[in-house]
This record gives C-alpha cells, structure tokens and sequence, in this order.
C-alpha cells in the first residue's frame, strides 16, 4: 500500500510534468489572438507559421491584418509583428481572413484573402461585402510583404481562403473557396502576379464539399486536398495530380463546440505537424462578449502505409516533446 505522503507526491509530479509538457495552444509570447495557421518550412531550416489576427473580444470576423512567428523547435517561438495590413492596400479594408505563403524565384509571397463592404447576418440581402484574394510580396519571410499589383488577383467571382502550392516542377497551384461556395483552383503565372488559365471548380469524386480553408501538400507520390467542411471537422482527399480529380478519404479531426477550424499541414524534421485553431475559454481577456476566443495549435499527425490519414485528437500537450522526438530519431 502506498502511503498518503507518497500518493500526494507522486499526484504533484504527475500534475507538474504534464503541466511543463503542455504546449497548446502554442505559445508565441504575444498575447494576440490567433486563428488559421498555415505553416511553412523556409531556407533557413525553421517553421514558419502565418496566421490571421482576431481582434481581442472582437463581435464578427472584422480582421485588420497579418502576423508570422517563427520557430526551430514548435515550443518557443519569435513572434516577427504584423507581415500585412488592409491599411497596405488600396482595395480592401477589412477581412484580413486565412493567408498562405510561398516560396519561389527567390522571393516569398504571402497570399490573402481581404475585401470591403458590409455583411449583414440578420438580413442577409443587404450585404455588401466582397471578398478577393491578393499576393504580396518580400525578400525576407518575415516581411514587411507588398502588395506589387495594387489589386485582387481577380475580381469576380468572391473568393476567400487561399492555399498556395508549389509543386516539384515549380508550378503554382492557388486553391480557394469560391462560387457557390465550392473548392477551386487556378495556376498563377511564372511571375507570380498574375493567373494563368481559369478558375476551376474541382472534381471531388462524386462530393460536393463546401467551405472554407483548402490546403493542399504532397507526400510520396500522393496530392492530399484537405479542408474543414462546412467550417467545422478536418476532411481530406487524395489524388495523384495537383488538380484532381480527387477522391474522398474521411475525417480526420472532429469538429469542436461547433464552431469553425483552419489548419495546415506540413513535415518538420521529419515529423509531420497539424496547426489548427481552438476555440478556448479566455477569462483573463476579460472579454464578455464572447465565451472563447480562437488560439493557435499543433499536432503530430501520422499516416497508414497506404498514405491515408490517421486521425487526430485535440491535446494540451500537442508537439511539446519535438526536439526530443527529433534528437531521439537521429
Ligand atoms: O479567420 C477568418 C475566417 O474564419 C477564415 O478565413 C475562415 O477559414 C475561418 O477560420
């Protein structure tokens, strides 16, 4: 039998060590509201994360701009400011919603949804919002990015939620949410300030998934077309092209307090790593408005032989062992 001065200490280390391992939602050392990681690997070997920026306690999805962190072991991270805002552009001023980045011709380009006008969610037919995706650029990945065009990248139809994939060839894939709320894609131009060709609704194999944050990567020989549909759990496809046709696959992280999810995938030394974001209880805002507000978060994920995807559950930990992992398997 185990004494009780024994229990109690042994409860106390339990408590302290799972207390020092929990690394969710991540912590940036800023305390700004996070939401739609979209992570990358540059040159220098770290992970980059881009996010978009909620405002502390904000009432809608009013969002004046961009920020990136970065860090070499998902624990401690450098928080870099604001990359982008509206107040950059000279045709948006608000919906600073879900980014991505890329790499190429030796520059990085951050890409982003923004737009203008007013929604109305009790009496939808008085909106006035639009909605266009934008491509700024830099030298440095963390910024400051400019806008080169001074424009949408097109104007009609609506499109939000960009996912930006190079692929091996050097080829740039620009996958968004648009009419009718569908999943499309178009290639950009060598340049990167133009498109090439149109905007095609994909081939989902038979599905009609809607909404919002595509992103795409590749592993192996396989193309994975992921998403939160509806806004809500993490879904996923494969392909053995950029375009599709695509075939479903499942879930693979449930929804959460019924309230919407953006995420990225991407492999880190050797790991591969879920970001997503959390709807989390955040007293200390002091924000009544609101019982949670959206924080940053990651996972391992891990794929069966066959490439499908293993699902994921939301943990507090989430990647806090990281650099042991990634020492160990040296
Ligand atoms: O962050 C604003 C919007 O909420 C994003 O664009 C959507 O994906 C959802 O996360």
């Amino acid at each position: 039998m185990l004494n009780t001065k024994f229990k109690v200490g042994l409860l106390y280390s339990i408590f302290i060590s799972s207390a020092s391992m929990a690394n969710n939602p991540l912590n940036f050392g800023s305390d700004i509201r996070t939401a739609d990681p979209s992570g990358h690997v540059w040159q220098d070997g770290k992970m980059y994360l881009y996010t978009s920026h909620d405002e502390e306690c904000q009432a809608d999805f009013w969002m004046k701009d961009w920020h990136v962190f970065s860090s070499g072991n998902l624990v401690d991270w450098t928080a870099h400011g604001a990359v982008l805002s509206v107040d950059d552009l000279t045709w948006a001023d608000n919906y600073a919603w879900a980014p991505d980045a890329a790499y190429k011709n030796g520059k990085y380009y951050f890409v982003f949804p923004a737009g203008t006008g007013h929604k109305d969610r009790v009496n939808p037919e008085k909106s006035t919002k639009w909605m266009g995706i934008g491509i700024a650029e830099s030298d440095s990945p963390t910024g400051p990015f400019k806008d080169m065009i001074g424009a949408p990248l097109w104007q009609e139809p609506y499109a939000n939620d960009p996912s930006l994939f190079i692929d091996d060839d050097g080829k740039a894939y620009l996958y968004v949410h648009a009419k009718a709320h569908d999943y499309h894609v178009m290639e950009l131009a060598d340049d990167m300030r133009s498109t090439k060709g149109e905007l095609v609704k994909m081939d989902m194999g038979g599905y009609e998934p809607k909404m919002e944050g595509p992103w795409v990567f590749k592993r192996g020989e396989y193309y994975y077309f992921t998403m939160p549909e509806n806004n809500r759990e993490l879904s996923y496809y494969m392909a053995s092209s950029p375009k599709g046709p695509w075939q479903y696959k499942g879930v693979f992280m449930q929804q959460e307090h019924n309230a919407n999810n953006h995420h990225s995938i991407v492999e880190f030394k050797g790991q591969w790593i879920l970001f997503y974001h959390r709807w989390i209880e955040t007293p200390a805002s002091g924000c009544t408005l609101r019982k949670r507000q959206r924080h940053s978060a990651a996972e391992y994920m891990y794929f069966n032989d066959d490439g499908t995807i293993q699902e994921v559950k939301r943990t507090s930990q989430g990647v806090a062992d990281f650099a042991n992992r990634v020492a160990k398997e040296k």
